[in-house]
């Protein structure tokens, strides 16, 4: 397996997962800097340019953070990234999309890409500030779901590799106090061997 990467990107989340199953793999890094990710070299695997990109054994190509985090957790049952019960699977789903598509998508897109939803370019500050409200209300929410838990939906899964990413976002990047629940499941994934490792590959640690 290989999977496509930039540092400090949304890639960290499936990053740290493949350090979890333990299983070797590779990496390439794509600089989004560069705009490697619209060169031929990397659309001819993934028109989309967008990493994570993972390239499997069989040489399909998958794409998606909650496509390939539900994946690997399905074809490494004995990693237990994903809890048997229907019920629980729901959750963690449920946490994952609403951290990809809403947190990430909505929130950190406006501050990363305001130029994406305004031409305008006096309009930048308002777009970056609606992003980080977006990203507080769903830092919220999720606070309230970790109340009295460890991790999401009871011991560790996909969705706290997803919400670990926008976490590091917020602590790393902007530089915020996340709220208790949030600041504790930050400490408890930056203590895991498997988060260290990831860490240590991308040149994050502090
Ligand atoms: N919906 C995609 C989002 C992936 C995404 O936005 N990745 C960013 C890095 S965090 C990227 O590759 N951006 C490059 C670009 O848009 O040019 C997913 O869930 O994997």
């Amino acid at each position: 397996m290989k999977l496509m990467f930039a540092p400090g990107s949304c890639a960290l989340g499936i990053h740290l997962l493949l350090e979890e199953i333990g299983k070797p793999y590779e990496t390439q890094r794509v600089n989004l800097q560069e705009g490697a990710q619209y060169k031929p070299e990397f659309t001819s695997v993934n028109p989309k340019s967008k990493v994570p990109t993972l390239v499997r054994d069989d040489g399909s190509v998958l794409t998606e953070f909650p496509a390939i985090a539900y994946w690997l957790a399905r074809t490494n049952p004995q990693a237990k990234l994903l809890p048997d019960d229907p019920d629980a699977q729901a959750r963690a789903l449920e946490a994952m999309d609403y951290v990809v598509a809403t947190m990430h998508m909505q929130g950190f897109t406006r501050i990363f890409r305001p130029a994406n939803f305004s031409p305008n370019a006096a309009d930048e500050d308002a777009v970056k500030a609606r992003g980080k409200e977006i990203f507080e209300k769903g830092l919220a929410v999720m606070d309230k779901s970790l109340a009295g838990k460890e991790y999401l939906v009871g011991p560790f899964s996909i969705a706290d590799a997803a919400l670990f990413y926008v976490e590091f976002w917020g602590a790393a990047r902007l530089k915020m106090e996340l709220p208790a629940n949030c600041a504790a499941h930050y400490k408890r994934m930056l203590a895991r061997p498997a988060v260290q490792r990831m860490m240590q590959q991308e040149g994050l640690a502090a």
